[in-house]
């Protein structure tokens, strides 16, 4: 274990709750619960067991003053979240007396965490490889059951034992390379360059299974953002109270109601959804309109998939049509509203224009249509569905990007495999995919790429 200094936060939310924790980790945990922590029999923490739980006050030591009721959780190193030796006391959550705590652990000698530092020991500790501390993160940021599902998993490891298993493949490679490197004029038990690249082929279609995976685990980790564009007074914003089933936007029969944008988040079977309400496209009259319209058109090449709004009541115009136009070259959905008045404008006015895109009609007004709408959704970002089955799923853009690198030095190596060049340069080669997996897993990652990690994190994690 190498030695630190004795880092505190506040690990809770901020806000009132119904406990609030102050957590400290490093040698001098115990002996900052020494000094300021009380029990009614006197107890000092030195004696009190591990993994416990203890009732007691925080005393000021310099007035006596006592500023919490608490319980003083021990757990002593290694078997800690940080494997050194952590102490977290739990005070009545206020940002308050938490804040006084902490200033208390502070003069007893604990210096104030950085963002993730928690975490960032754990994984300098060897208790999590770098993947898994990334899946703490996620875990704490997930927006759906699934999401949480695919972070605990990677919190399990099953990414990185994956992708160990793919570097202990890749390094044995390595080694019979570099074999007939050290020893080109001995009879070894040498693979030779054919078996060689059927070794390399395999590893690389397990590679390519796990980069396939990508798309899916974005989708998971980050969600997707739709965007509900069209003329005034179509009904983008009750759409979007009706999927949210809440009365988030305002909704009146006066054209131009949204004049800005809102953004919810929705879980949509599993699948975390950012839904953005923007104002009528139309002509401005005024400059806040003009705004609203320019924020809605920004929207076009912003958003992962748009869901493009017209009203069946209404005749189709040229600024539909407009709309269409722009529509056709992005993901989107085409929405016929309001089918439950007289019909001016049909599917096929829409179709005229933008052939290829699919066409949900709804009635917002009696509930019709929107299971359908869902389900194209669903159908437009997953092409599919999501399954989470037995292989990991790549949620991460760092561990995507450390894999397609990883990918491109495999392929390198097997031209030169299949070119029967010296095999220093394949060895070169593999050696550095084997680094690019390794930065996944943080065997061969920079502090500078540690850095960027942990910043993410939230305080106290
Ligand atoms: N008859 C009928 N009226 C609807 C339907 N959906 C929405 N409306 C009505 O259409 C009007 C406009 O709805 P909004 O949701 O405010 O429309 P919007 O597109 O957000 O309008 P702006 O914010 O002005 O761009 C309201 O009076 C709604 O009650 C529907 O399916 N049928
Ligand atoms: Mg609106």
């Amino acid at each position: 274990m190498i030695e630190w200094d004795t880092i505190a936060a506040i690990a809770t939310p901020r806000g009132e709750g119904g406990i609030g924790i102050v957590r400290a980790s490093g040698p001098l945990a115990i002996s900052i619960a020494c000094q300021i922590f009380r029990s009614p029999r006197r107890i000092s923490p030195q004696k009190l067991p591990t993994h416990t739980l203890n009732y007691g006050h925080i005393v000021d030591p310099s007035s006596g003053a006592v500023i919490d009721e608490i319980m003083l959780g021990i757990m002593r190193a290694p078997k800690s979240y940080t494997a050194e030796d952590v102490v977290e006391f739990n005070c009545h959550g206020g940002i308050v007396p938490l804040r006084h705590v902490l200033e208390l652990t502070l003069q007893a000698g604990a210096r104030l965490a950085e963002p993730g530092e928690f975490t960032k020991r754990a994984f300098l500790n060897g208790r999590l490889d770098l993947a898994q501390a990334e899946a703490v993160a996620d875990l704490i940021r997930s927006k759906t059951d699934l999401s949480r599902q695919v972070a605990m998993e990677g919190l399990a490891g099953k990414l990185s034992q994956a992708v160990n298993t793919l570097s202990d493949r890749l390094a044995d490679l390595l080694a019979e390379v570099e074999a007939s490197i050290d020893f080109p004029e001995e009879d070894l038990d040498f693979m030779g360059f054919t078996p060689m690249r059927h070794t390399a082929q395999d590893i690389l279609d397990d590679l390519d299974g796990l980069i396939a995976t990508a798309s899916d685990g974005k989708l998971l980790r980050e969600g997707i953002n739709i965007a509900i564009l069209g003329r005034p007074n179509v009904g983008k914003s009750s759409l979007l109270n009706t999927l949210l089933q809440e009365e988030r936007a305002i909704v009146t029969e006066i054209p131009g109601t949204t004049r800005d944008t809102i953004e919810e988040h929705l879980n949509l079977r599993g699948i975390p959804l950012k839904l953005i309400d923007t104002a009528g496209i139309r002509r401005p009259s005024n400059l806040v309109e003009q705004q609203g319209v320019e924020r809605s058109k920004a929207y076009l090449d912003r958003a992962d998939l748009i869901l493009m709004m017209f009203d069946a009541s209404q005749p189709f115009t040229a600024e539909d049509r407009e709309l269409l136009g722009a529509a056709k070259a992005r993901k989107s959905i085409l929405i016929l509203n309001k089918i439950d008045l007289p019909a001016v404008t049909s599917p096929e006015d829409l179709c005229i224009s933008a052939p290829l895109k699919p066409i949900v009609q709804i009635s917002l007004l009696h509930g019709k249509g929107v299971e359908a709408l869902k389900s194209a959704i669903l159908q437009e970002v997953l092409e599919g569905e999501v399954v989470l089955g037995d292989s990991p799923i790549v949620t991460n853009v760092r561990h995507h990007d450390a894999l397609r690198r990883a990918r491109l030095a495999l392929v390198h190596a097997m031209e030169s495999l299949v070119q029967e060049m010296p095999a220093e340069f394949v060895a070169v080669d593999l050696r550095s995919s084997l680094d690019c997996l390794g930065e996944i897993v943080g065997k061969t990652t920079t502090e500078d790429i540690l850095g960027r990690i942990f910043s993410q994190f939230c305080i106290g994690k």
